[in-house]
């Protein structure tokens, strides 16, 4: 049966290129720091966002929580929003393992936080407060519809941060579909934020890995905190090999799974039954809702007819296009989401 996995970009299956760059990879600890494919990673990985150093972790949830924690001590308090996917989607990792509270704000429907929201969510000095310590934004925001975060907004989030003496994560899982959505480098993307952590396991399309990058002395701390949790990896440069294809060959073609986001969206806007708002796809994520019918015959129609995506609300659904989709799968999956659709009233 043909499927179309639209699930997630975390789908994706590492090209032959990134294979053969496995077999080819020179090899060392690098808990020893002596695996020269992955300080070639982590190099690469540091030009490109224009920062002092870099860190291989195993996933973005992982980067995300080593960053929090390098960030903020017991007690401390960080500010992210509603939507965001450390707050939903970590396993409550910062607060479990780093007794670290976190303060939802509600995220806008573009993906930020209003900057006054901000604000007042900054604790002053009272015996009664947690300390307000760090500021969480993601980019591109995947429950609001992969919207990119602009460098102006981001700066802005920055200079508000240094006003009150805080830091800036930025969960940028899908930087690389920001900055081909909005036609801008990296770098400006994530120009003054204290660390940023990127995945190269979502549309990049390598098998495993993430990466951290901020100044010198945080990575350092990161690296102790990476492997306090168990991150410390040793001959990972296979990892890395296919980190490093992934950073020179896989970015300028996500240009093509936004396409097909797009048209996902429009078609699904042109049926009956199903409704979605095309103009808010900027990215490779589509959200849409069943309008009418039975939302579970629905997607078990859809699932039978070899088209796989997740549920992520009462009547709402979420697909994500990547390198394993082409445009006749598109196609493919508009009909038989159609078809789903019209067999479920
Ligand atoms: N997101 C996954 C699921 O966990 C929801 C997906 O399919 O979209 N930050 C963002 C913005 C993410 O979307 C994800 C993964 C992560 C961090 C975590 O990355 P991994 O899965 O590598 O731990």
């Amino acid at each position: 049966m043909r499927i179309v996995d639209l699930r997630s970009d975390t789908v994706t299956l590492p090209p032959p290129a990134m294979r053969e760059a496995i077999l080819r990879a020179p090899l060392g600890d690098d808990v020893y720091g002596e695996d020269p494919t992955v300080r070639a990673l982590e190099e690469l990985a540091a030009e490109i966002t224009g920062k002092e150093a870099a860190l291989l972790v195993t996933s973005g949830t992982m980067g995300n929580l080593v960053s929090i924690l390098a960030h903020c001590g017991r007690g401390d308090e960080v500010i992210l929003g509603d939507r965001s996917h450390t707050f939903l989607y970590e396993v409550g990792g910062i607060a479990a393992l780093g007794g670290i509270h976190p303060h939802p704000v509600p995220n806008e429907p573009d993906g930020t936080i209003p900057l006054q929201r901000i604000e007042a969510a900054i604790r002053p000095e009272d015996i009664h407060f947690p300390r307000t310590r760090l500021i969480c934004l993601e980019n591109t925001h995947n429950r609001c519809w992969g919207a990119p975060l602009t460098p102006g907004y981001t700066a802005e989030v920055v200079s508000l941060a240094r006003r009150h003496g805080l830091a800036v994560h930025l969960d940028g899982a899908r930087i690389f579909n920001a900055a081909v959505s909005l036609g801008v480098e990296v770098r400006e993307l994530v120009g003054g934020v204290d660390s940023v952590t990127f995945c190269l396991s979502k549309g990049l399309a390598a098998p495993v890995g993430s990466v951290i990058c901020g100044e010198r002395g945080f990575i350092e701390e990161a690296r102790r905190v990476r492997k306090m949790v168990g991150g410390g990896m040793r001959q990972a440069g296979i990892i890395a090999a296919c980190g490093i294809v992934a950073l020179r060959t896989m970015v300028e073609r996500l240009a093509e799974d936004h396409e097909n986001a797009a048209a996902l969206a429009r078609g699904i806007a042109d049926v009956d039954g199903l409704a979605t708002e095309p103009e808010r796809v900027r990215t490779n994520i589509v959200y849409f809702q069943l309008v009418r019918g039975d939302p579970g015959e629905f997607h078990r129609r859809a699932r039978a007819g070899g088209v796989l995506f997740h549920r992520t609300g009462p009547r709402s659904f979420r697909l994500v296009t990547h390198y394993g989709i082409a445009r006749p799968d598109v196609d493919y999956a508009l009909s038989v989401l159609a078809d789903a659709a019209r067999h479920s009233v």
